[in-house]
């Protein structure tokens, strides 16, 4: 059995129901092969690929809170710490009830090499917890925090370990969690990142994830004389990633006609409002139904659907595994070119592949939603260096980034001779770093 085939079946083996990391690592660990190959004896000799499938370290805990009628809810806490061969532990926390140690483990794994593709000096690392922030007030969302900072303060700090934002973790919770990490260590450091403006943010984060995903697609079309200019753009989400999508792409001249959250979704053949959809979700984070009913020409439609309305470019921004093969193949029927991820692995892997093999351009969520991070280690830099950037360089240098996101990726597929197969690409340019960091550093 060849050495990726058996580190495989080693995953499967030793992290039992955890479907998510299996899909992650069987995604990433195929497309390496021809590089495996090359030196398949070397990196047996050191297990190289069973240190990089095993986290380093992995911390689960208990956050006990009392909710607003004096009920005391228990729920887990994770952080998995994953590589630090390139830097410190660097990724988001996510707050949503689906979450589990499979799922922080896959996106943790993810986060290796998408901080690897940034070029900045940042390791993989991923947390949270099954705690859901829907429906909850402010004053239990910052019981939640608070609690959950008092365990997970112990294991992280601004040169080991700097979380983030992720699903259900913005700049309100970033703020809790930060104040309460401050009160504990008695330390004023950049060890979060998203944080507001005032007390350390770096302009252009909260855009940063969103507008990264349109200025990789963007160079990715413009180097097949193409552009987002009158195209018609489906989105999924209606998060974070997804508004600035949105907005980006808009400004790019195209027309987004869907977003969607977890009950339904919106088709808006006029293009969508975004200033109305900010005040429904950033402001009042309310339901879509709130926004058809204040656009008379927008239609509301229970259930999942985004998939199913004609585009020339596609951008899933949710969750994973939101786009599936019967997805893939309707997007395509539609004329679909352009599938851009902006989640972590929304698409499944058997849609992933008939949209390539079917000559779609795809790219993983791994390259084209790395601005996020990428702006999260500028905030970093800012912080370390007690200054602050203008909105104009932060974002002189996110594109800069995402432009050569894409270009190593394309250049990576095309030296092991898959020309436009980016997940390829991707895999194999964020590898490369990451193994050449730990075969320096030795077997630990
Ligand atoms: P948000 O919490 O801001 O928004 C998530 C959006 O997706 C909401 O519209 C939400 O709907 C919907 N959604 C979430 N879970 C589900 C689900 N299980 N089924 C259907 N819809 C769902 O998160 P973000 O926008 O920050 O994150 C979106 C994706 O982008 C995630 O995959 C995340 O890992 C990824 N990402 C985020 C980055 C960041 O900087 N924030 C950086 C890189 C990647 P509802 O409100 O109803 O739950
Ligand atoms: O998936 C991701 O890259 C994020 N949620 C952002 C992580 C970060 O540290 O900014």
């Amino acid at each position: 059995m060849s050495y990726v085939d058996e580190v495989i079946e080693r995953v499967i083996t030793q992290n039992p129901a955890q479907p998510e990391f299996h899909q992650a690592v069987r995604e990433v660990l195929d497309t390496l092969r021809p590089v495996i190959d090359e030196k398949e004896q070397r990196y047996r000799d050191v297990a190289l690929l069973e240190r990089m499938t095993t986290p380093e370290r992995q911390i689960l805990f208990r956050v006990p809170w009392v909710d607003d009628n004096g009920k005391v809810h228990v729920n887990n806490g994770f952080r998995v710490q994953f590589n630090s061969a390139i830097g410190p532990y660097k990724g988001g926390l996510r707050f949503h009830p689906s979450v589990n140690l499979g799922i922080i483990k896959f996106l943790g794994f993810e986060q290796i090499f998408k901080n690897s593709l940034t070029s900045l000096p940042i390791g993989g690392a991923k947390g949270g917890s099954d705690f859901d922030p829907k429906g909850k007030s402010d004053r239990e969302v910052m019981m939640f925090c608070q609690s959950f900072m008092t365990e997970l303060y112990k294991h992280i700090g601004a040169d080991s370990d700097v979380p983030a934002g992720d699903i259900g973790v913005g700049g309100r919770e970033i703020g809790y969690l930060y104040g309460q990490y401050k009160r504990l260590t008695g330390l004023y450091e950049g060890v979060l990142t998203g944080k507001s403006l005032n007390f350390g943010g770096s302009l252009v984060r909260t855009e940063a994830t969103g507008y990264g995903l349109v200025y990789l697609v963007e160079e990715m079309l413009n180097d097949n004389n193409d552009s987002f200019k009158d195209k018609t753009v489906v989105v999924s989400g209606s998060g974070n990633v997804a508004i600035y999508a949105i907005e980006k792409a808009q400004q790019l001249g195209a027309k987004v006609v869907t977003c969607c959250d977890s009950t339904g979704w919106i088709y808006d053949p006029d293009g969508i409002d975004l200033e109305l959809l900010k005040d429904v979700k950033e402001v009042r984070r309310a339901r879509l139904t709130e926004y058809a009913a204040k656009r008379p020409g927008a239609q509301y439609h229970e259930g999942v659907g985004v998939w199913t309305v004609p585009c020339d470019i596609a951008l899933p921004c949710a969750t994973q595994n939101e786009l599936h093969l019967a997805d893939a193949k309707m997007l395509i029927a539609n004329g679909c070119k352009v599938v851009g991820e902006g989640a972590n692995m929304p698409t499944t892997l058997d849609a992933t592949t008939y949209l390539q093999k079917s000559g779609v351009m795809f790219t993983p969520g791994k390259a084209s939603n790395a601005g996020g991070v990428a702006t999260s280690a500028l905030e970093m830099s800012q912080n370390s260096e007690r200054t602050s950037w203008t909105f104009e360089q932060v974002d002189a240098k996110l594109q800069q980034i995402m432009k050569n996101i894409y270009h190593n990726c394309a250049d990576a597929a095309n030296e092991y001779n898959m020309p436009g197969n980016l997940v390829a690409g991707a895999n194999i340019a964020g590898f490369r770093k990451v193994a050449d960091a730990m075969n320096a550093q030795g077997i630990v």
